[in-house]
This record gives C-alpha cells, sequence and structure tokens, in this order.
C-alpha cells in the first residue's frame, strides 16, 4: 500500500454549500456511482475501517453529500497528509419522486463542478453488469466538469475468475476507456485498494516520499 492510513473520521453530512466543510481545504476525491454500486462499501475499504461509511442493502440509504477526513502516510516518509473523501448519493435509485431526484442532481452536480479542493472523482461501476445508461450519463457529466477521473470496476468478487477480465474490458470498452485504465475492485476481497490509493496520491498534489 503506498500510503498507510493513521486515522480516518466521518466529518460532516452536507445538503447544500454551506455544509461543505469549510477551509483550511484538504485535498478532496469524490465517490460516485449507481445506489447500491458499493460506494461507501470502497471507502470503508480504502480507509482500512469497515463501519466508517454505511453499508447498507437497501438502495439509496446515502441522501446527502458524507465526508471523511483521513490522514494518510506515504510509506517509509514522516510525512502526514490530511485528505478527505466526499461519498456522493447514488444515483438511478427510482423509489424516489421526481423533485427529490432532481434536487439531488442539483445538489451532486453543483458539488461535483464548483468544489475547489476537489481534485479528482472515483466513478464505480458493477462489474457483473455491462454499464447502465445511468453510468453513460455521469461518466460524460463528469467529463464535462474537467475533473480526474477514474472508473473502479467493483465487485470483481461476485464473479468467477474467467469472469472477471472480460467483464472489466467490456466495462472499459462500453466506456471508451483504453485497455487498462479502469481498476478492478472487491470490496470482500481488496482487490483493486492499492492500485486505486495510487491513483488518488497521484491525484493529491501531495509528493510522497
Ligand atoms: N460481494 C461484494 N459486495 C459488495 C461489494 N461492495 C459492496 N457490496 C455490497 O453491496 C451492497 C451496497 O453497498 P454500499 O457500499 O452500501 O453501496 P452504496 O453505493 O454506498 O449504496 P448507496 O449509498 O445506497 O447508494 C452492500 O450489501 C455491500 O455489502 C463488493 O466489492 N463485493
Ligand atoms: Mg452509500
Amino acid at each position: 500500500m503506498p500510503f498507510r492510513v493513521l486515522r480516518a473520521d466521518f466529518l460532516r453530512t452536507a445538503v447544500k454549500r454551506t455544509d461543505w466543510p469549510p477551509p483550511p481545504d484538504a485535498p478532496e476525491f469524490a465517490f460516485v456511482g449507481r445506489s447500491n454500486v458499493g460506494k461507501s462499501s470502497m471507502l470503508n475499504a480504502l480507509s482500512r475501517k469497515s463501519g466508517l461509511a454505511r453499508v447498507s442493502n437497501t438502495p439509496g440509504r446515502t441522501r446527502a453529500l458524507q465526508f471523511f477526513e483521513l490522514e494518510v502516510q506515504p510509506s517509509g516518509s514522516r510525512k502526514v497528509t490530511r485528505i478527505r473523501f466526499a461519498d456522493l448519493p447514488g444515483y438511478g435509485y427510482a423509489k424516489v419522486s421526481k423533485d427529490e431526484r432532481q434536487s439531488w442532481v442539483a445538489m451532486i452536480e453543483t458539488y461535483l463542478r464548483e468544489r475547489e479542493p476537489l481534485r479528482a472523482v472515483v466513478l464505480i461501476v458493477d462489474g457483473r453488469h455491462e454499464p447502465q445508461p445511468s453510468d453513460h450519463e455521469a461518466l460524460s457529466f463528469l467529463r464535462s466538469t474537467g475533473r480526474p477521473i477514474v472508473v473502479a470496476v467493483t465487485k470483481m468478487d461476485k464473479m468467477t475468475r474467467n469472469q472477471r477480465l472480460p467483464a472489466l474490458k467490456l466495462a472499459e470498452a462500453e466506456l471508451g476507456l483504453p485497455r487498462g485504465e479502469a481498476i478492478p475492485f472487491s470490496a470482500v476481497e481488496g482487490t483493486g485498494t492499492d492500485a486505486l490509493w495510487a491513483w488518488l496520491v497521484q491525484h493529491a498534489d501531495v509528493a510522497p516520499g
């Protein structure tokens, strides 16, 4: 693991801009994906703290932006860096009113466009299904923000070993990504946490070592 996690804590919930954590700002990363895809589980796997973000079998559980603060240390270094994670409400969740859905979308899009310390975004898709129309919409919105984006293909453990590489390649091809760009992930097996940390660190403006 390129970074050791020294501390990981829930910081605050935000439904409007004034709730966003105030300066001094740390480099921030957002986790975006369909409802129930495994955003909160990914955040827990990265922070090595299973109860940090709330994981649920009930889709649509995370209804606001949830901010977390971590202290991480590059391996082989004494420098401690503070970063933040934002766990975003899932999109594509049908069982809410149109008004509520529109207010979610506005809340998420405003944050993704305007949040100053946001360094990069992780878009999470489910490896068991080819990308859905809402995944394509999310990716094209994210591209329009000009933010660095990485696609993580999660729940890889739910596939047989033989199914994993074809699923990864299919997700990349469907989303128009170069082969090898998406990160295969499993919150259960811990697959992909090192690769994802390496990518995050690269985008944190924090020199390792
Ligand atoms: N097998 C397996 N299950 C996973 C993985 N990631 C998440 N899950 C399960 O998928 C369900 C949803 O996980 P969450 O992390 O709550 O998903 P979410 O995207 O945060 O969901 P919302 O906040 O409701 O949008 C839970 O039952 C998790 O245990 C994974 O990598 N492998
Ligand atoms: Mg969640």
